[in-house]
């Protein structure tokens, strides 16, 4: 029988409690424990002379510092985590004897770190790029760790690529330029060269690369796994996280101007999201092939570079991810946080996808430099919740006194334990598929048509989409200098569709590739972000505002939105607070200087007595009305509010509402919030 744990959604908290300190209100010590009578001055010998060597707290304290800083992720390296739980919805025994699958009443706490992948850890967070999404499940049978990105196929499908892609795609050695983008030339060089990177570029010039929060982005993860259940019976799995609150992205000149205006902008979002309660949510879901159906596909089923459409296999919801918890410590917990693919549990197996394989070797290897040396499964948020026994012992910062002489297995001092547990008891026993084969280094001829899929995703696009990844590709493609670079790609995306080819080549003044692919071929209506959930809950309206406003109708205006969970915050020219009529104030949150458009889902203007309003109130208005229009958000109007929108001829646009019947105003006003951002306008 299996041992079984007692863990619940509070295992993890109620283990890190124990490596917790709070320092306020206490005496300092050194780290020796000896208090400290002086902490500004270093020991001196006489008021103006040399200070003494002797000085151990001086020592201590700079030494410390000195060694602050570890090396940062090689890849992903700017990231934000938050803790969560995990539920299953309905016992997944059929597929799968992982335990944390199995009952519906039983929580699994989680720690989940998303990332950018290119930039260093002190970038900014909007950049064009893929997200990782990593999901550390704190298990009775150990840590299981869902190692994913938000975009489901990857740039190449052989692990051995990986460190030509990431120094292709980071900041070229010469001059260290440029930070977190792939525009420029080695990125695009690399692409032309490798053409299996075509439909992960067509994602990566998609919206799907801008998230308008991690909140509302897909996670995937990426690489074919297997399911194994108590009879022994496998599954081919493709993990899915769905969010919630829907896909939804920003759009590019947005997200550039954010970078400099809050390159904290996503973290940001998470963490007050967490603070104020609105805890992000994301059902888990999982395509399930039997194994007897592996190449019943026109695609191999192990290419990384290939997804399995939902519209054939479809996306099975097992379970909801809530994170309700910020860390304490970012060092601590995000930062030393340690994902590997390979942690995982019984019931979950690897498949021989080569891009997997590679993983496998990658994550501890790079961890050992990184968290320095091989103990780093022992800092808090590394260790399971579960117990842990083996014969590993010593190394750079051990932790655990491991008592007796025996640290060899087998043994008869301690009579042959820790011993190896059977399958029957726990013990993870690898899926046995049969292999043959000769050594050989080579590519399967299965992962060769590199372009059908690329072609599906732009085909499932919708016009929007459509043009942004036009746009995207003539951003990037504009910033690369050799003209050959550019000339390969655009003849190389020819082969995905010859329009966008085409449009591209013109933009960037290349020749129009001849030929390419112009007919529709298979879509795939889930790819598309039109056909996403579409909710307000937890969108950000900036509230422009001044004194002598209409106090009970504004006020019942930003209650209803309030009500369906909107978040509203008032912009003004100065801080303090503004009187309404009939008694009603609000408290000014930003001014013009502090705010921006971009940093709201949508504008309520409502103004004030006009007399009082100065050049620069309506100037600043005007500008930040005319951004939310280019950037295609909603925008609201009542009052005086409605003459800015007469002045900048923007009345009768898509998702611009105003009205003088609140009640009817805030219902065209949520529901346009919901929409996210309206396409159909005639931007100047
Ligand atoms: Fe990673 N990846 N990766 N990766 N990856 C790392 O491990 C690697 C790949 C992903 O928040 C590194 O601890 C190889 C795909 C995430 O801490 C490193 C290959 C996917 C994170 C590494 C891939 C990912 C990493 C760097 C190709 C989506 C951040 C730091 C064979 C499924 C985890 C570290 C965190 C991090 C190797 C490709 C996701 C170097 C060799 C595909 C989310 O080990």
């Amino acid at each position: 029988m299996k041992e079984k744990g007692k863990i619940n959604e509070h295992s993890k908290n109620e283990q890190l409690e124990q490596f917790r300190s709070d320092d306020s209100g206490k005496v300092m010590t050194t780290n020796q424990g000896l208090k400290v009578s002086e902490d500004e001055f270093s020991l001196k010998a006489g008021d103006r002379g040399p200070t003494l060597m002797e000085d151990f707290h001086f020592r201590e304290k700079m030494t410390h510092f000195d060694h602050e800083r570890i090396p940062e992720r090689i890849v992903h390296a700017r990231g934000y985590a938050a803790h969560g739980e995990f539920e299953v919805y309905e016992s997944m025994k059929e597929f799968t004897k992982a335990g944390f699958l199995q009952d519906p009443s039983q929580k699994t706490p989680v720690f989940v770190r998303f990332s950018t992948v290119a930039g260093s850890k002190g970038s900014a967070e909007t950049v064009r790029d893929a997200r990782g999404f990593a999901t550390k499940f704190y298990t009775e049978e150990g840590n299981y760790d869902l190692v994913g990105n938000n975009i489901p196929v990857f740039f190449i499908q052989d692990a051995m690529k990986f460190p030509d892609l990431v120094h292709a795609l980071k900041p070229e050695p010469h001059n260290e330029i440029p930070q977190a983008a792939s525009a420029h030339d080695t990125f695009w060089d690399f692409v032309a060269n490798n053409q299996e990177s075509a439909h992960m570029v067509m994602w990566a010039m998609s919206d799907r690369a801008i998230p308008r929060s991690f909140r509302m982005m897909e996670g995937f993860g990426v690489n074919t796994f297997r399911f194994v259940n108590e009879a022994g019976k496998a599954h081919f799995v493709k993990f899915h996280w769905k969010p919630v609150l829907g896909t939804h992205s920003l759009v590019w000149d947005e997200a550039q101007k954010i970078n400099g205006k809050d390159p904290d902008f996503h973290r940001r979002d998470l963490y007050d999201s967490i603070e104020n309660g609105d805890y992000p949510e994301y059902e888990l879901g999982v395509q399930l092939l039997a194994e007897e159906d592996e190449f019943k596909f026109d695609f191999d089923i192990l290419d990384p570079t290939k997804v399995w459409p939902e519209e054939d296999i479809p996306v099975k919801l097992v379970g909801k991810m809530t994170l309700n918890r910020n860390v304490d410590n970012v060092f601590a917990e995000t930062e030393q946080v340690a994902f590997h693919p390979g942690h995982v549990v019984p019931g979950i197996d690897f498949s021989n996808d080569p891009l997997l394989q590679g993983r496998l070797f990658s994550y501890t290897d790079t961890q050992l430099i990184r968290l320095g040396g091989p103990n780093f499964h022992e800092l808090p948020i590394n260790r399971p919740v579960c117990p842990f026994h083996n014969n590993q012992r010593d190394g750079y910062g051990r932790q655990t006194i491991n008592k007796g002489p025996v640290s060899y297995h087998k043994n008869s001092i301690a009579q042959n334990t820790p011993m190896p547990a059977s399958e029957d008891r726990g013990g993870y026993v690898h899926y046995q598929e049969k292999m043959e084969g000769r050594k050989v280094r080579t590519r399967s001829e299965s992962f060769k048509d590199h372009f059908s899929q690329a072609t599906m995703f732009w085909n499932s696009m919708s016009q929007p989409e459509k043009d942004h990844i036009t746009e995207a590709f003539t951003f990037e493609l504009g910033k690369v200098e050799r003209k050959d670079i550019q000339q390969q790609v655009v003849d190389m995306f020819a082969n995905v569709n010859a329009d966008l080819a085409k449009e591209v080549a013109e933009a960037i003044g290349a020749d129009i590739p001849t030929g390419g692919r112009s007919a529709q071929s298979k879509t795939s209506p889930a790819l598309s972000q039109e056909n996403t959930k579409k909710k307000p809950t937890t969108r950000k309206v900036g509230v422009i505002i001044s004194s002598s406003f209409n106090g009970p109708e504004v006020k019942t205006v930003i209650d209803t939105l309030k009500a369906e969970g909107i978040q509203c915050e008032f912009i003004s020219d100065k801080l303090g607070v503004i009187k309404g009529t009939e008694g009603i104030d609000v408290e000014v949150d930003h001014t013009f200087l502090t705010a921006d458009s971009v940093l709201f889902d949508a504008l309520y203007l409502v103004g004030g007595d006009e007399q009082e309003l100065g050049k620069k109130f309506v100037k600043n208005t005007s500008y930040f009305l005319n951004e939310a229009f280019m950037h295609f958000k909603p925008l609201g109007a009542t009052h005086e509010g409605k003459k800015w929108l007469e002045a900048n001829d923007i009345q009768t646009s898509a998702g611009v509402v105003h009205g003088d019947d609140m009640e009817a105003f805030t219902g065209e006003f949520i529901q346009a919030i919901a929409a996210h951002r309206h396409w159909d306008r005639e931007i100047m």
